[in-house]
């Protein structure tokens, strides 16, 4: 079993797609260890994203990111990174295939409704990020 972490960005909270991502989570075979709903200050945005400080897109990403809430949580399941990465399509949602999450809920690149780890060792940085060990089941 491996974990990733994923989060239901705040403009598909702000659409009412956190109950259909949800349940496509579940109908996809991930199990959830850890969910909650937040709503990022600027300094949590910044800090989840260092990695793209230098990016030209980056306060922008900041101010949505923190904008409303947003649902962050840690799944588990059988080659869970690259699987869950399937199921949200390409980062441009003009780019993501057919039935991914990105493709039905995403505005733009930029407010593309999900996030997915993109490796194992920022997947255990990215749930570290969000949920103390306690609170993962
Ligand atoms: P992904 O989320 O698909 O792994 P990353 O890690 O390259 O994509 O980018 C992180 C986030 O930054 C994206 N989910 C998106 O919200 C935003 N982003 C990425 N590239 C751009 C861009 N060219 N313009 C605006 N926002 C972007």
């Amino acid at each position: 079993m491996e974990r990733t972490f994923a989060i239901i960005k705040p403009d598909a909270v702000a659409k009412k797609a956190t109950g259909p991502i949800l349940d496509r989570i579940e109908k996809e075979g991930f199990g959830i260890l850890g969910m909650r709903l937040v709503h990022m200050s600027r300094a949590d945005a910044e800090g989840f994203y260092a990695v793209h400080r230098e990016r030209p897109f980056f306060g922008d990403l900041v101010n949505f990111m923190s904008s409303g809430p947003a649902v962050v949580l840690a799944l588990e399941a059988d080659r869970a990174i690259a699987r869950w990465r399937e199921v949200i399509g390409a980062t441009n949602p003009e780019q993501a295939a057919d039935g991914t999450i990105r493709k039905q809920y995403a505005t733009d690149i930029e407010k593309n409704a999900v996030h997915g780890s993109d490796a194992p060792e920022t997947a255990a940085v990215e749930i570290a990020y969000w949920f103390r060990d306690v609170e993962l089941v």
